[in-house]
């Protein structure tokens, strides 16, 4: 891995030059495998889940999603560059905990079951999609297993670079990087016009997969599906181009419990691992939800997740459009349960 260092604004950040992507010789493989069918592979289920595939299985599966939302044939995508990006996009995640490929994944198998099952493809159109898709599977590029927050209090390069969304924006510098790396360029026959929106919406994507964000955004978002929403108007879409992020970043939540009591764990484990870091490292005693010793509080503190954050946008979202409330359904059955071990204490 050949380094660069850059200076900006008197900070010094690491910079691949020549960023880490897949080799030639493993897209070629990929390309040769079968595409099984998005409805053998469960494509369209919201109660999806990953661990019966394995990792090229994970990789077919979101050539299946960009062949059927016609994104491959529209934007004339090179098969193999396809698989190579897509194989570059994995490799590009560490091996945490949670915020991992396999997360990237899910969110993006969320965002295709959304758009399918809606129909809001259809209502979106092509370039939309494509950002929509690429955001899913980039928006955790690179990430260390730490917060925002915990950059701050460590002073980490990224933090010094940018002071708000942090780590959103540096996956998106990650995402930009591996769409510029030769052999990756998935939108090089893409007309420059379609070229600039397609990064503007999914910058917009990517960024809005900050919870602060979202928390500043969901007051008028909750507004406009109060007086009613109008895909028509440029200012409803990018909300709901936002809000869509989320709900698909935030799914484990609505999930078959048996998926969202393993996904919960994983959740758990990185804060848990994130609070290890900043005892020993920084010195401090790390906030509830990231200290050990108040494991306990864990279930309700799920609870208390699912009413503040979760509840209020997957109900939004089944106002949108009533294919959603199985969402809100699988929220609710979750809560059930998170109260119910949380009683048992
Ligand atoms: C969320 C907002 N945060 C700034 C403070 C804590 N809260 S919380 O009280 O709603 C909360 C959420 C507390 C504990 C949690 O998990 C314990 C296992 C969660 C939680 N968050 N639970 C989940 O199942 C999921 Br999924 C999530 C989302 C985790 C990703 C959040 C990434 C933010 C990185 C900056
Ligand atoms: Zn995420």
């Amino acid at each position: 891995r050949a380094v660069v260092a850059i200076a900006k604004q008197s900070v010094t950040l690491e910079v691949l030059s020549y960023h880490a992507t897949a080799n030639l010789e493993d897209a070629q493989r990929i390309k040769a495998l079968r595409v099984p069918s998005a409805v053998y592979l469960g494509l369209h289920d919201f109660a999806f889940d990953d661990v019966h595939l394995n990792d090229d299985d994970t990789i077919t599966a979101c050539v299946r999603m960009f062949l059927d939302l016609d994104l491959v044939e529209r934007f004339h995508m090179d098969y193999e560059v396809l698989c190579r990006w897509l194989l570059s996009v994995k490799k590009n995640y560490r091996n945490v905990t949670y915020h991992n490929w396999r997360h990237a994944f899910n969110v993006a198998q969320m965002m295709f079951s959304i758009l399918t099952t809606t129909q809001w493809w259809s209502i979106l159109g092509e370039i939309e999609c494509l950002a929509l898709m690429i955001a899913c599977l980039c928006h955790d590029l690179d990430h260390r297993g730490t917060n925002n927050s915990f950059q701050i209090k460590a002073s980490s390069p990224l933090a010094q670079l940018y002071s708000t969304s942090t780590m959103e924006h540096h996956h998106f510098d990650q995402c930009i990087m591996i769409l510029n790396s030769p052999g990756n360029q998935l939108l090089s026959n893409v007309s420059s016009d379609e070229y600039t929106r397609v990064i503007k919406v999914l910058e917009e994507a990517i960024l809005s997969t900050d919870l602060a964000v979202y928390f500043r955004k969901r007051g008028a978002f909750f507004s406009i599906i109060e007086e009613g929403a109008h895909w028509a108007s440029e200012e409803h879409r990018d909300l709901l181009r936002a809000m869509l992020m989320t709900v698909c970043d935030l799914a484990a939540i609505t999930k078959p419990w048996e998926v969202e009591k393993r996904v919960a764990e994983l959740v758990s484990s990185e804060f848990f691992e994130q609070g290890d870091i900043e005892r020993e490292e920084l010195n401090i005693t790390p906030i509830d939800i990231m200290n050990r010793e108040k494991e306990d509080q864990l279930p309700l503190m799920q609870v208390g997740f699912i009413d503040s954050i979760c509840l209020p946008i997957y109900e939004a979202f089944a106002v949108l459009s009533d294919k959603l409330e199985i969402l809100v359904d699988g929220v609710r059955i979750n809560r059930d349960h998170w109260l119910h071990i949380a009683e048992e204490h």
